[in-house]
């Protein structure tokens, strides 16, 4: 007998086609780290996603993986956690795949509160299909859609999710704090629910300095910090110094925060371990007794009873 041990190089999969500099590289990154960490078993471990550039990453992990339908990867990963409820499953999408075409999912999902981790790579642009204005895309940003600049101010999905019933974890990350990155997703691993994680993900293909002022800029970012949020190295608050307490607990505070866009809040901005997961609601025991499957049973029999 011996304990099974993964590295890294266990959890990778192919050579990832994204295009140099891409942010969903660092995603990647975390990911498989985060799996390495956590000893993840590559057979209890599933990533799904839709359609984009970010969803191919279930083809770069050596775990099982369901690289979905457009918009659809929630449903998708629901249903593999109901029926198997003790997979880890994580989901990775895109902001045309989970805020256009996949929205009404991202909301009944919140609502749901299965034990997901959900991370958004949020590049504000439809990357795969060649730049066209996703519902993240700034006002004014000239796209094949837009020629003429978007017109419409872009969706917050920091504050959408918030204020959707039973949400349960909301955290921000940008791709170029890889410490932070991991810390994040990782807190979003060990949360019992739906964890949304929204990572600011550059796309050099189409945006090339949409996220220069940021990346340029550490005044411009916002770290949260918290005894129950992220941990802040020295090295981290040496560069980044604009801080703010804030416990994810408050909710208030977090809806506050979460409309901040400049600088970037960065950091877990709700937490609240009390909210009850779906599948756990829908396999309550106290529904399931012999005696009241077979009462139903014979009462489902009873309608073609001919007396
Ligand atoms: C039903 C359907 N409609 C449209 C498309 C075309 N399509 C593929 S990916 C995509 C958008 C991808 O954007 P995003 O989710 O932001 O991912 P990214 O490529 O930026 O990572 C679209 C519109 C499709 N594949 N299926
Ligand atoms: S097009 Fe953009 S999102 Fe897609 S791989 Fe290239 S840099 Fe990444
Ligand atoms: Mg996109």
């Amino acid at each position: 007998m011996y304990d099974e041990h993964y590295e890294i190089e266990d959890y990778q999969k192919g050579v990832p086609r994204w295009c140099t500099g891409c942010g969903d590289n660092a995603i990647l990154t975390a990911v498989q780290r985060l799996c390495r960490d956590e000893g993840l078993l590559p057979e209890k471990t599933v990533f799904v996603s839709g359609i984009g550039c970010s969803s191919r990453l279930p083809h770069y992990m050596n775990t099982y993986g369901f690289h979905g339908i457009h918009g659809r990867a929630l449903p998708v990963a629901e249903g593999i956690k109901l029926a198997r409820p003790e997979l880890k499953v994580f989901v990775n999408t895109g902001d045309g795949d989970c805020c256009s075409i996949g929205a009404a999912h991202w909301i009944h999902a919140i609502r749901y509160n299965m034990d997901l981790t959900m991370m958004l790579h949020d590049n504000q642009i439809y990357g795969l299909t060649k730049m066209q204005a996703s519902p993240t895309s700034p006002i004014g940003l000239k796209s094949n859609t837009t020629p003429h600049g978007s017109y419409l101010e872009a969706l917050n999905p920091l504050t959408v999710t918030l204020g959707v019933s039973n949400v349960s974890f909301v955290a921000q990350v940008v791709d170029w704090i890889p410490e932070v990155l991991y810390q994040v997703i990782s807190a979003a691993y060990h949360h019992k629910g739906f964890s949304f994680v929204r990572i600011i993900q550059r796309c050099p293909e189409w945006l090339r300095k949409l996220m220069d002022p940021w990346l340029h800029d550490p005044q411009k970012v916002l770290l949260l910090h918290h005894e129950n949020g992220i941990e802040i190295s020295s090295g981290l608050a040496r560069t980044y110094t604009r801080m703010q307490e804030h416990d994810p607990a408050d909710i208030n505070q977090a809806r506050e925060i979460a409309s901040g866009i400049d600088p970037i809040p960065v950091g877990i901005l709700y937490r609240n371990e009390d909210v009850p997961c779906y599948e756990d609601v829908r396999h309550d025991p106290r529904l399931r007794t012999t005696e009241l499957v077979q009462k139903g049973l014979e009462a489902e029999l009873d309608k073609f009873t001919i007396w």
